[in-house]
Parts: structure tokens; sequence; C-alpha cells
């Protein structure tokens, strides 16, 4: 069995993974997210390049180890995300990340977007990691009234937040 490590309480829902331990700065913000969402998840280090046997397993148990959402993050030649897709039908989200020898991280943006016909990645923006993250706890909200009230929760904070600048530029 893969080892994965940093789950938080009870069983996962969600998995986070990224290629390199180089990832992780972006990555932990989607772990920030759903820690306050309540969302028990897993982090770790899958590198489809580097242990593609570890990917192959990883992808291949998440469903049967009671993952309902993939968060994959990668940077350059970014092949995880579209390729842990290819090997589960859990919905997978990419977070093409910007590394130190990107080309303006369009490298990344690419490889994880440009998905062929039938196997899907919902590809959030370059570095998108707490998208990434909200994106996964609506997943979860569809059927999960406690992460939908939380979800709301956190959108009212958003929307209280502008007004407060509103409310501060009449002054
Ligand atoms: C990708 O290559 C990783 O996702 C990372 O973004 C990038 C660079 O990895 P390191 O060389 O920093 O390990 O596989």
């Amino acid at each position: 069995m893969t080892e994965v490590s940093g789950t938080n309480h009870t069983t996962p829902l969600v998995g986070i993974i990224m290629g390199s331990q180089s990832d992780l700065k972006v990555m932990e913000l989607a772990a920030e997210i759903l820690e306050q969402m309540a969302v028990p998840f897993e982090l770790t280090i899958v590198s489809a390049h580097r242990t593609p046997h570890r990917m192959v397993e990883y992808a291949e148990n998440a469903r049967k180890r009671g993952l309902r959402v993939i968060i994959a993050g990668a940077g350059g030649a970014a092949h995880l995300p579209g390729m842990v897709a290819a090997l589960t039908t859990i919905p997978v989200i990419g977070v093409p990340i910007k590394s130190t020898n990107s080309i303006d991280g369009w490298d990344s943006m690419l490889s994880i977007l440009q998905m062929p016909s039938g196997i899907p990645v919902a590809t959030v923006a370059l570095n998108g990691a707490q998208n990434a993250g909200l994106l996964a706890a609506q997943i979860l909200g569809t059927y999960n009234a406690a992460i939908a009230d939380r979800l709301e929760k956190h959108r009212n904070s958003l929307r209280e937040k502008v007004m407060r600048s509103v409310q501060e530029l009449r002054r």
C-alpha cells in the first residue's frame, strides 16, 4: 500500500498529491482551506516521472481507500494530474505549478489543461491550490450538508470583507 503522510482526522476524503517536495509551498494552500472546512484529507508526494509505479498504485487504490476527490499539483511537464485521471474515475483537480525552471508556468498550465476527450481534469489557475481545495469541498458539499454549510459561511465572510472595504472607501 502506498505510504502517505499528513493525514488529518478520520478517513481522508480528499487526496492531495504533488510531483515534488518543491511543490509543497503551493499545495499546502489546498491543505489549509480543507482544514478550515473540516474536510479530512491526506497529503503526499507522488511523481509521475520519478515514481510512476507509486502513481499507478495510488490512483488505482484511491476509490477503495475512501477518497472522493484527488487534487494533483505539478510543474513543468506536469503529467501527474492527467495520468492519475486516466487511472481512476474519481474527480481529479489539477493545480499547475510555476516551478523554478518553468516557461512562465505555461508548460504546466498547458500540460494539465489540454486533456484529450474522455479523460477530464478540472484545472484551476496557476498556483491556484486554494481554489482546488475549495472546489474539492464543493464536490463533497453536494452530498454533505455540514461541508456545504461551512462553504456558505466562507462565502459570507468573503462578501463581508468586500463590504467592509466599500464602507471604508465611503469615509
Ligand atoms: C515536477 O517537476 C514537480 O511537480 C515540480 O513542480 C517540478 C520540479 O521538481 P523538482 O526538480 O523541484 O523536484 O515533477
